[in-house]
């Protein structure tokens, strides 16, 4: 929505895409600048809360380091270039690879604000379509997938992931997750601080687990210390404990559940006592938190980035939802509860189920996770020689040379590509390899609506932003760019007509729902393509979702239903309410009940065997900032002043016995490189355990980000190793990593 204000001033309010929390911003621009940005107050699920991050939206938005004409490499050069030299670059470097080396020679790596943008959720598909390529990698297996494949063994579906119904619980138990940092992840709850506190001042508990004195962890009424990697052995523990002490509640779900018995006996070997040292946390308080957890009227059990980026993360993520299960607590308020998205859809209560490895990767045999490979193998894919190596990468915002473990081999690889294009604002660490980049416009003009986030959100919402301002001249939008690169590998060349092409689309959708027996059964399709509204395809599509979904106006036959016009006329969203159960409907296990003993994970803990013994090796984990995202904010002056946020945090026994002094120099060691940077010494952390944020190290030749390389710091993912991963998963194992420390001299 966009009001002509005083002084040539207008505001536009617009979701933030800049992490899972979906705050509303409210933008004054003056002639073609944003020039103040604030939380908007009506903003149906932030209420005015907004991170620094989102009050830096205007400047990053205008970092004249971003790139507003496409790049082509040229004598080793990227120069600018136009759109149409672009394409014709790509389409002579791409079409040839896929002519002389088939589809697999191709990559594609997603990254992250793939999932924050409208065009890269339903485009990326469309190229991935079109590609047809096995070697598809995406940021997920860095990060969540662990709980992709949990959700799918138990509930049948990868993206059924339960949410703590925070608003209305009385028992939390965070594990991993420093939501007070990274204001939610898998959980999207603007002004997660503010509900910890309204939580706790209503007499609700808030339990952290982290190695870590986290900021979240420094509010909670009980912060326990483990050990890194193992959470696995201590929520073992508990739900022995459960079972042991006849806690075991299921409640309303029981009708709904299978494996019970098998589960009992899975976890008999794992009394509190067996695990306490390796966990370092003391039995008697396992058997507390678990007692706690059981007696509390409501309560929900969460775990994000230190109990998915782990050596046993999926069996750890399933752990965290047999809890939930185990206690009564899933899917009911104040649980941990399935939310239903304005383009989500209901399910049957019963499918296929979930299934891995329906393929493997070349060089490791690693299996095909939910149609992907995972991240660590993409340098194995490029630089070993034979029959399906990878030859050429398409880059679609990501930055893998940054986050992926074992980044310097990675950084290798990747410069010796025979081609590479980039859908990217930046040359930074990876797109500085690139024979072309294309940019896409900054946030500010292009529409947005959350396809991610809703689907974890604490309450359904559903809000659209159109753009804020005018598209520039020069650029192209996100949709269009990845559905050029599509003709393109699909073989239809650069100037196919592309408007055609989704359009016919389009229609096939709308005829199938014609078709079908549903609501619009007998419509004409032209009547309702007529009906749909939107100034591009991308918002065609969404309309079209948000109308034939489960609160849609279903073209008139439902009345005061959603559609994307009724969603203009709301500039600061709609709520569409709390949270409701879903259990059976969301259920795609082919018994339609909640699987808790699947066979893979059985096998797994069968493999984990006994808890190890108390260790003081020295490993490694990571943090995050309130002011930084992952690689790519470290432009923006207003986010990187102040003290350097890239340090290696260690507890003050460890510094004494390693002689590391606050303030001094040190140098990181592990199995796959070594950084040296400065040392914080603290008792935030616990013993025998340094921390150091990712997505730093803005120091390589040829990038173009001249805030960012003067405060470079160093790459944790140099440390961090390709060859370690949970197995269920393929997920990067990014906490718990062994290293040596030692101080360097002054
Ligand atoms: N050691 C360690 N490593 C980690 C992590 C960790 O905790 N520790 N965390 C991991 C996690 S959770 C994640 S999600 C990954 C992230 O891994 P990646 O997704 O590979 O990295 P990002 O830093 O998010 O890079 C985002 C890229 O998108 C570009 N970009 C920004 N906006 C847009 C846009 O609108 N369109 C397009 N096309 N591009 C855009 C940026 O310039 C940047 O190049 O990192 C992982 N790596
Ligand atoms: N400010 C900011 N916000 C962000 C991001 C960012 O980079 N900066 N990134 C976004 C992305 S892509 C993601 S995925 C989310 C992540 O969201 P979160 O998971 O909430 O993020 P972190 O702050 O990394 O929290 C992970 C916590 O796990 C702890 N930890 C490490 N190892 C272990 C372990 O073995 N066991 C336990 N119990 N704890 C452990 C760490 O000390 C840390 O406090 O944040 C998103 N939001
Ligand atoms: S919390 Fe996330 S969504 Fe909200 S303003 Fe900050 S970066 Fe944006
Ligand atoms: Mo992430």
């Amino acid at each position: 929505m966009v009001g002509e204000g005083d002084h040539g001033e207008r505001i536009a309010f617009r979701t933030c895409p800049l992490c899972e929390a979906t705050c509303g911003l409210e933008l004054t621009i003056r002639g073609d600048h944003i020039v103040r940005v604030r939380g908007d107050e009506s903003d149906v699920l932030s209420h005015g809360f907004i991170c620094p991050k989102g009050a830096a939206f205007g400047e990053l938005d205008a970092d004249p380091d971003r790139l507003r004409t496409p790049r082509v490499r040229r004598d080793g050069r990227l120069e600018p270039a136009s759109w149409a030299e672009a394409f014709a670059a790509v389409q002579e470097g791409i079409t040839r690879i896929l002519r002389d080396h088939g589809r697999d020679a191709v990559a594609l790596y997603l990254g992250n604000p793939t999932v924050h943008s409208l065009a890269g959720g339903l485009y990326t598909p469309v190229l991935r379509k079109a590609l047809g390529t096995r070697n598809v990698f995406t940021a997920s297996t860095l990060d969540q997938m662990p709980k992709h494949v949990s959700s799918g063994y138990l509930f049948g579906s990868p993206l059924a992931v339960p949410v703590p119904d925070i608003d209305r619980t009385d028992y939390l138990l965070i594990l991993g997750a420093d939501p007070f940092s990274s204001n939610g992840s898998l959980w999207t709850a603007p002004d997660l601080p503010g509900r910890l506190r309204a939580l706790r001042a209503r007499g609700g508990r808030l339990v952290v687990v982290d190695p870590r004195r986290s900021r979240t962890a420094k509010v909670a009424d009980l912060h326990v210390p483990i050990r890194p990697g193992t959470d696995v052995f201590l929520l073992l523990a508990m739900v022995h404990e459960l079972f042991a002490a006849d806690l075991v509640r299921p409640g309303h779900l029981l009708e709904h559940v299978t494996g019970l018995s098998e589960l009992a006996d899975l976890v008999s070997p794992y009394r509190p006592e067996s695990v306490a040292q390796a966990c370092g946390v003391d039995a008697e308080l396992i058997r507390r938190l678990t007692h706690e957890l059981a007696a509390a009227p409501s309560a929900a059990v969460y775990g994000r980035i230190g109990t998915t980026t782990v050596r046993h993360g999926t069996i750890t993520s399933w752990l965290i939802d047999v809890l939930n299960v185990l206690t009564g607590n899933l899917d009911r308020p104040g649980g941990a509860m399935f939310p239903l998205a304005a383009h989500g859809r209901r399910g049957r209560g019963i499918g296929r189920g979930f299934q891995v490895g329906r393929w493997t990767s070349r060089v490791r045999g690693l299996p095909e996770v939910v149609g992907e490979f995972p991240s660590v193998t993409l340098a194995d894919e490029i630089s070993t020689p034979g029959e399906g190596q990878v030859r050429a990468l398409i880059t679609f915002a990501g930055n893998p040379v940054s986050s992926v473990p074992n980044s310097a081999r990675l950084d290798e690889a990747i410069a010796g590509l025979e081609f590479m294009v980039s859908v990217d604002p930046y040359v930074n660490e990876t797109t500085r390899h690139a024979d072309v980049i294309l940019p896409p416009p900054p946030p500010s003009q292009q529409a947005h609506y959350d396809l991610s986030f809703y689907n974890f959100s604490v309450r359904n919402v559903a809000n659209f932003s159109p753009p804020a301002r005018p598209m520039s001249a020069g650029l192209l939008g996100e949709g269009e760019i990845l559905l050029r690169l599509a003709a393109i590998v699909a073989g239809l060349g650069a100037d196919t007509d592309i408007d055609a092409l989704v359009e016919t689309e389009l229609r096939q959708t709308l005829a199938g729902l014609v078709g079908d027996t549903g609501p619009l059964a007998g419509r004409e399709v032209d009547d309702l393509r007529a009906a749909l509204t939107g100034d591009s395809a991308a918002e065609r599509q969404l309309d079209l979702m948000l109308r034939t979904g489960p609160y849609g106006d279903w073209f008139g036959e439902r009345d005061g239903g959603l559609s994307l016009a009724r969603l203009r006329e709301h500039p600061h969203g709609i709520d569409l309410g709390p949270l409701q159960p879903r259990i059976p409907e969301i259920l795609r296990t082919p018994s339609g009940r909640i699987e808790l003993c699947p066979a893979p994970i059985a096998e797994e803990v069968g493999r984990l065997g006994p808890a190890p013994a108390a260790s003081s090796e020295l490993v490694l984990i990571g943090r995050r900032h309130l002011r930084s995202n992952n690689s790519w904010l470290h432009n923006v002056p207003a986010l990187v002043k102040g003290r350097p946020l890239c340090t290696v945090v260690v507890n003050s026994a460890d510094a004494r016995r390693l002689a590391l002094v606050h303030g001094g120099q040190a140098r990181v060691t592990s199995r796959v490189g070594e950084v040296d940077l400065t040392v914080e010494v603290t008792d935030d952390i616990a013993p025998g355990v340094v921390s150091i944020p990712h997505g730093w190290g803005h120091d390589l030749p040829g990038m173009e980000l001249s805030v960012a390389q003067q405060h470079a710091g160093v790459n944790s993912n140099r440390l961090t190793d390709d060859l370690s991963i949970d197995p269920l998963s393929g997920n990067a194992v990014l906490n718990g990593v062994p290293v040596q420390v030692a101080p360097l001299p002054s």
